[in-house]
């Protein structure tokens, strides 16, 4: 009997690799899609299969991590063997202005899942993965981060996965529940969301170089971040569930790099050496030579200014993880490192933005996105 996997959060970076994955290894896979007045579902379009088809292994069902509702009733018909909870408004900065329905969705979204599961007495069979973060970390304790660290939450975000952490724990530890949390950190692709810094870099850079956009605007730039490859990432979640014992696990690479030295690695992709000059508010990043025979602007041009919007209220400045315990425990460690993660994403957007430059030759209107 193939296994059944429920996926929330399917329509999202992660909800993507690891359907593929899933699907791979023989799984029949549910997912959860929101409503929406446009289509949404483009991440996972390469795996639709028609619902007219007698065995389909990959379904797409309408919900909410706000509805409980909704959740009872599909977990009933689905009976996972696992359940993948990657739902979550999982933007951080977003978070400072949506707080309650941050809460909502990331915190008690959380709590309703393994509720429906108590409810429907599939404790023993049903198991759980959470999507924690390395945003619990927030303020620095120490360094590197490890399942033992203190948490100290920066964001309305962080603070609705630390309630979700803890809440998994709790059932796990109450109802003997195989609930785990991946206490993941930064993890990209060329499918991450358009305004995650790596991917806002890789898009503007690639547009830059390609005559349709004239400037980035940042944050944070001295911000470090452990960065990985999103596909790593999501084989150890269900490494994590295959695991003897349900535990809590870092998932990290254990190397940080700086906002900044991002931004010149993906200038660095289509031969630009980029120069920053000011401070603070006021630093800007300036071409100081061009190495590639196509992309090529005039030296000096400035391509990169900071907008003060993008700072948070309160940041969380330095991230690094020490994944030891999967290595010991699962044998994973991540495969890819920032620099080719960095080529990865800016070969992929220069395609895309190749196509943005073919319609505007055309003369159609291309958006630019300066978010
Ligand atoms: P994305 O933002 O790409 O995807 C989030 C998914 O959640 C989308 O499918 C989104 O739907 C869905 N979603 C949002 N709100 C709701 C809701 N109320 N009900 C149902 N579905 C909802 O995130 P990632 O794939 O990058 O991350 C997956 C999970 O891992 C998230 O929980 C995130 O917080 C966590 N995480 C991510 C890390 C990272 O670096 N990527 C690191 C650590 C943790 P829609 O497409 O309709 O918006
Ligand atoms: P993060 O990712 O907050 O770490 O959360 P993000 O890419 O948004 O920010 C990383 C760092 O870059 C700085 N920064 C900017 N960020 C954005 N988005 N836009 C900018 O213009 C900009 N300029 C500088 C930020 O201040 C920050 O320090 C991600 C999400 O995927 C979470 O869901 C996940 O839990 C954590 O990673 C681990």
């Amino acid at each position: 009997m193939a296994k059944v996997a429920f996926i929330t959060g399917v329509t999202g970076q992660d909800g993507s690799y690891l359907s593929e994955f899933l699907l791979e290894k023989g799984y029949i896979v549910h997912g959860l899609k929101r409503r929406s007045s446009l289509f949404n579902t483009e991440r996972v379009d390469h795996l639709y299969q028609d619902p007219h088809e007698e065995r389909r292994r990959f379904i797409l069902h309408y919900g909410d991590m706000t509805d409980s509702t909704n959740l009872i009733r599909l977990i009933q018909e689905i009976q996972p063997d696992e359940i993948y909870n990657l739902a979550a408004m999982s933007h951080v900065h977003v978070s400072f202005e949506i707080p309650e329905y941050t809460g909502n969705a990331d915190g008690l979204g959380t709590l309703r899942l393994l509720d429906a599961v108590r409810l429907l007495g599939l404790e023993k069979k049903t198991k759980i993965y959470q999507a924690s973060t390395s945003e619990l970390y927030g303020k620095v304790q120490e360094v590197p981060q490890t399942e033992k660290t203190p948490f100290y939450p920066r964001s309305p975000y962080g603070v609705a996965k630390m309630y979700a952490y803890w809440i998994t724990v709790n059932y796990r530890e109450a109802y003997g529940m195989f609930a785990c949390n991946g206490i993941l950190f930064n993890h990209e692709s060329p499918l991450r969301g358009e305004t995650f810094v790596s991917r806002k870099i890789t898009r503007a850079v690639s547009r830059i170089a390609l005559g349709l956009q004239d400037k980035l605007f940042l944050g944070n730039l001295d911000a470090q971040r452990d960065w990985g490859h999103a596909k790593d990432y999501v084989k150890v979640m269900w490494m994590i569930l295959q695991a003897e014992e349900a535990e809590d696990w870092v998932i990290a690479t254990g190397k940080t790099t700086k906002v900044r030295d991002f931004v010149r690695m993906a200038f660095a992709e289509v031969g630009m050496v980029l120069e920053f000059k000011g401070s603070g508010r006021h630093e800007k990043g300036y071409v100081l030579a061009c190495h590639h025979e196509e992309y090529q602007l005039p030296l000096g041009t400035e391509v990169l200014s900071i907008d003060p919007n993008y700072f948070r209220p309160t940041e969380v400045d330095l991230l690094i993880g020490d994944a030891t315990k999967a290595k010991q425990k699962l044998g994973w460690e991540a495969q890819c490192d920032v620099a080719s993660l960095v080529k990865e994403m800016m070969e992929s957007d220069l395609k895309l933005m190749e196509k943005d430059r073919h319609l505007k030759k055309g003369g159609f209107n291309t958006l630019n996105y300066y978010e």
